[in-house]
């Protein structure tokens, strides 16, 4: 049996990873794929838990690496449970974020070094990496004002300062740009008709490039 691909999409607050998620799998769908919807935070329910304490303000002031552990305690149930056995059975995964999360925001975002988030990438996942990511890249105050425009209280992470958020962003297109091959970079700040026209499109041309089996 053929492997399902692993897609994920990656982005800053707001950048409309959820509103774009629901295109792709129509649009994977559309070809007759069979296609599974995850993502991280989350995923199972051990992910879901885990969500709960990572984004809850009342754990403000979290030491740095336990949030990296739990992410990855997340990410090890998550491949384990969900993506794995998935991928294995034919089924497409398309994930809302991943592991360029971590590098983004607990590398980037926090300042952890690059290497510990590899070594726990290669712990948890061992050779299992996204097949294409699709970065939705919005400047950070278009994010900012999408994500409080919904008049939500804002999550631990949300809570963090503007710099904070323009290192994520930087280290998202710095991971673009070290691997033009894994990863497209859309321009989420365009209306979100012209975002979806743009990802079929460019998910289109990789099909035809890269998935021709
Ligand atoms: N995190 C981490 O630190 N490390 C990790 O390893 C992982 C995650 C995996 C929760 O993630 C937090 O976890 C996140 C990173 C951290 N931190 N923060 N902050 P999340 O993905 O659940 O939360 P989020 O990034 O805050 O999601 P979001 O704000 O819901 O963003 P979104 O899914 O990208 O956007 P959306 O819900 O599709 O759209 C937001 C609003 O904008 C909505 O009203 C839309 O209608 C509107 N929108 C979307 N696109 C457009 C366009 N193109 N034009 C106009 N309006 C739009």
């Amino acid at each position: 049996m053929q492997r399902g691909r692993f897609i994920v999409l990656e982005g800053g607050e707001g950048a409309g990873k959820s509103s774009n998620l629901q295109c792709l799998q129509q649009m994977l769908e559309a070809r007759g794929l069979r296609v599974l919807r995850t993502r991280e935070p989350g995923g199972t329910p051990l992910g879901e838990a885990l969500r709960f304490i990572l984004l809850d303000p009342v754990y403000e002031g979290m030491e740095l690496k336990a949030e990296l552990l739990l992410m990855f305690a997340m990410r090890a149930q998550h491949v384990a449970q969900v993506i794995r056995p998935a991928l294995e059975a034919g089924t497409w995964v398309i994930s809302d974020r991943f592991t360029s999360s971590s590098y983004a925001y607990q590398g980037g975002g926090r300042g952890l070094e690059t290497e510990t988030i590899a070594w726990l990438e290669n712990l948890v996942q061992s050779d299992l990496r996204p097949d294409l990511t699709l970065l939705l890249d919005t400047p950070v105050d278009v994010g900012l004002a999408r994500m409080r425009s919904r008049g939500e209280p804002e999550d631990r992470i949300e809570h963090e300062s503007r710099p904070f958020f323009e290192r994520v962003r930087a280290s998202f297109l710095e991971q673009a740009a070290a691997a033009p091959e894994r990863f497209i970079v859309l321009d989420a700040a365009q209306p979100l008709a012209e975002v979806q026209a743009s990802m079929q499109a460019q998910v289109e041309r990789y099909f035809a490039a890269c998935w021709t089996d």
